[in-house]
C-alpha cells in the first residue's frame, strides 16, 4: 500500500554546536554551547516512537562517517592541524536533518511512474557540502527497488538543500500533486541556500509536469529574519498549505497561481500581526511535521518551543478551537537538535511509497528503536564541548559508535 514514511535522521555521536551556519540563528546564538549527544539522540528516538504510535510509517536515515576523514584529506590537511572550524565540520552531525537529504516526488507526479529522490547537493555550507556522498549511498541501497530512481546532485554553482525548499499537495498520496519549489533571491545579508536553478534542474530529472509544477521565491525579510529554508516558515500536506503571511516574495500570485491548479487546496495562513517572523522562527511553529493521521485528520507535530511562546501558543488555541483542516496537535521535545535551528520537521524525509519496496533496514518499530536507543546509551558521549572537538579520543569515540550501530543494522556495507 502506498503511504507516507517520514525517515528520521538519527543524530550522530558527534552532535555539537560549532556555529556553522551563517542565517540559521539558533545555531549562531548557541556557537561554543556543550552539547549532549546521548540526549539529542533518545530525544530524536522518542520523536520516531511517537510517530509510531499515530500510525504512522516511520523510517530511519543513518550518521554518517565522522570525522569525515576523506574530506580533511581532500584538502590537503589532517584533523590535527586544520583550522578549528575546518575540523569542526569534518565532525559534524548535519546529516542527522533529514529534510536536507533529498527532494523526493512520490510516483504518481512522475512521467515514468517512479517515485525520483535527487540527494541535495548542500554546496552552501561548508559542513553540510560533504554530506550527499554518503546520503547518496544510503539511498541507493534503501531505495534500490524496481519502483524508485535515485539521482546524484545537482551540479554546483547551483545550491540545493532538498525537501526542506519542497512542498507537494495532493487529495491522496497515491493521485497527482502540485508540487512546489521554493527558492531564495536575495537573503538580506545571509546566503540564500536554494537556488532557483537548482529547483528546475530538480522538476525536469524527475519529470515532473510543467503544468503541475510551481516555482516560487522565498520572501527576503523571512530569510533576514532566519528563515534560512521555506520549512522555516511553511509546510504543506495533503490539501493544506500552513505557512507564515510573509513567507513568499509574491504571496498573492503564488496562492492565485495555485488555487488555479488545485481548487480546493486550503491554505492556512498565519498572520505577521499575530505571530511576527521573529516569533516564528524562534518557535519553530512552521517546523512542525503536519501529517494525515490514519483517521484522516491532519495533525501538526510540534516542537515543545511552540508552547513556550503566548503569541504561537494563543494563535494555535484559537486555529484548533475553529473548523480548519488541522484537528490536532502534538508536541516533542527535540531541544538538543532546535539549538541548531533544526525541528521535528528538519529531521524527517519524507517518502510517498509502498513501505515494502524500502530495503527492510531503513524501516523502523518500537522493537529496533529499543535496540537502537541501547547502543546510544551505551556508546553516544554524554557531553561534547568544543575543546573536546579537537580531542583523538573523541573523534575514535564516534567511530565505534557508529561502526557498532552499522553492524547492529546489518549495514557492515556502510561502516
Ligand atoms: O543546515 N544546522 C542546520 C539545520 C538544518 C535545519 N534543516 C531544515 N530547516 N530543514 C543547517 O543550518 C548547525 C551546525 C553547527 O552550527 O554546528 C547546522 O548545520
Amino acid at each position: 500500500m502506498i503511504r507516507e514514511i517520514n525517515f528520521d535522521g538519527l543524530v550522530g555521536p558527534s552532535h555539537n554546536y560549532a556555529g556553522l551556519s551563517p542565517g540559521n540563528l539558533a545555531a549562531s546564538a548557541n556557537a561554543g554551547l556543550a552539547s549532549r549527544p546521548r540526549d539529542a539522540a533518545l530525544e530524536g528516538i522518542a520523536k520516531m516512537r511517537a510517530n509510531l504510535a499515530l500510525g504512522l510509517a516511520q523510517g530511519i536515515l543513518l550518521p554518517h562517517r565522522r570525522p569525515n576523514r576523506g574530506w580533511i584529506e581532500s584538502l590537503s590537511t589532517t584533523l590535527a592541524t586544520a583550522e578549528p572550524w575546518m575540523r569542526a565540520s569534518a565532525l559534524s552531525a548535519s546529516a542527522m536533518w533529514a529534510a536536507n537529504a533529498a527532494t523526493v516526488s512520490p510516483a504518481a507526479d512522475t512521467a515514468n511512474g517512479l517515485c525520483h529522490l535527487t540527494v541535495a547537493n548542500l554546496m552552501t555550507m561548508p559542513h553540510r557540502s560533504h554530506e550527499w556522498p554518503e546520503t547518496l549511498a544510503q539511498l541507493r541501497i534503501a531505495f534500490a527497488g524496481e519502483g524508485f530512481a535515485v539521482h546524484g546532485p545537482v551540479p554546483t554553482p547551483f545550491g540545493d538543500e532538498g525537501a526542506a525548499n519542497h512542498m507537494r499537495l495532493a487529495p491522496t498520496h497515491n493521485a497527482p500533486g502540485v508540487e512546489i519549489f521554493v527558492h531564495g533571491v536575495g537573503g538580506g545579508g545571509f546566503p540564500v541556500r536554494q537556488h532557483a536553478e537548482a529547483g528546475r534542474a530538480v522538476a525536469r530529472a524527475h519529470g515532473l509536469d510543467p503544468d503541475r509544477t510551481l516555482h516560487v521565491a522565498q520572501s527576503e525579510i523571512a530569510i533576514a529574519a532566519g528563515a534560512f529554508h521555506n520549512d522555516v516558515v511553511a509546510v504543506a500536506d495533503g490539501l493544506t498549505v500552513f505557512a507564515h503571511e510573509q513567507a513568499f516574495a509574491d504571496r498573492d500570485g503564488f496562492y492565485a497561481a495555485l488555487r488555479s491548479l488545485l481548487p480546493e487546496v486550503a491554505i492556512v495562513e498565519v498572520p505577521a500581526a499575530a505571530v511576527s517572523l521573529k516569533d516564528a522562527v524562534s518557535s519553530y511553529l512552521f517546523n512542525a511535521q503536519l501529517v494525515t493521521l490514519p483517521e484522516g485528520d491532519q495533525a501538526l507535530i510540534l516542537p515543545a518551543e511552540a508552547q513556550e511562546n503566548p503569541n504561537v501558543w494563543t494563535w494555535l488555541q484559537t486555529m484548533i478551537a475553529g473548523n480548519g483542516p488541522i484537528r490536532r496537535l502534538e508536541l516533542v521535545d527535540v531541544r538538543q537538535s532546535m539549538r541548531n535551528g533544526g525541528g521535528p520537521a528538519c529531521l524527517r524525509l519524507r517518502v510517498v511509497c509502498d513501505p515494502a519496496t524500502v530495503d527492510p533496514r531503513f524501516m523502523i518499530d518500537g522493537a529496533k528503536l529499543d535496540m537502537i536507543a541501547e547502543l546510544v546509551r551505551l556508546y553516544w558521549p554524554e557531553q561534547i564541548s568544543i575543546a573536546d572537538l579537537d580531542d583523538p579520543a573523541l573523534w575514535a569515540r564516534a567511530e565505534t559508535a557508529r561502526a557498532a550501530l552499522f553492524e547492529s543494522l546489518g549495514l557492515r556495507e556502510l561502516i
